[in-house]
């Protein structure tokens, strides 16, 4: 079952249910341009969408360069264009409440959804910027959905120290606006530290990456 705001006090820990997007939001300035928005515990029911998600999204494993070698890209990932459903009719709500919290500030809609699956701490993104497509030169937003084991989300200047290190846990809510897809880097380390599964949902708008 998936939900509203309505359903969260009713709610069984295998029924979906989607916050409001503004309750428990919490903002952090990374500098005159960029931010970081927190918002703990947005989807209830979680587990039940990370076994969903985990059954039913499209992994695949990715291979990339590396110098003159051909390596694993250690996660695995899936895409959605926005056209059709979601892999789960949580994920349709999600983006729309999304689009309504922020349609002031970033004048357009979430569209599409990325998917990564770190298997364990040895997983991991290296640093990088989303700057395919307009957010290399505009401000855009990226919203990500965070299921499972909580993972360290670093943040840096282009280049340089990190300097903010957000964790985002089992069904909250995290998201990167302003200009911190051009000014900033963001990566999840691995860690050394036993650590369980992990499903991130990166809300986009359209034609960005
Ligand atoms: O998993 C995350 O929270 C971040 C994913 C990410 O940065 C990406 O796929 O570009």
């Amino acid at each position: 079952m998936v939900g509203l705001q309505g359903c969260l006090l009713d709610a069984t820990p295998d029924e979906v249910a989607v916050g409001p997007v503004g309750q428990g939001l919490m903002r952090r300035h990374l500098d005159a341009r960029s931010w970081v928005d927190l918002r703990p515990h947005w989807v209830s029911g979680a587990d039940a969408l990370f076994a969903d998600l985990a059954a039913g999204v499209p992994w695949r494993a990715e291979r990339r360069q590396m110098y003159d070698a051909i390596v694993d890209v250690p996660r695995l990932v899936a895409f959605h264009d926005g056209s059709g459903h979601f892999p789960h009719p949580a994920l349709g709500v999600c983006r729309d409440l999304l689009t309504a919290h922020y349609a002031a500030e970033l004048g357009e809609p979430f569209v599409t959804a990325g998917f990564c699956y770190y298997r364990d701490g040895r997983d991991s993104v290296a640093w990088h910027g989303d700057r395919i497509g307009r957010s290399r030169s505009e401000d855009t937003m990226i919203a990500i959905l965070s299921l499972g084991a909580p993972r360290t989300l670093a943040l840096r200047p282009n280049g340089g120290a990190t300097a903010y290190r957000a964790k985002a846990g089992h069904g909250d809510l995290l998201v990167m606006g302003g200009a911190c897809q051009r000014d900033w880097e963001h990566a999840v380390p691995k860690t050394a530290t036993a650590t369980g599964p992990r499903i991130s949902v990166q809300f986009r708008v359209a034609g960005v990456r």
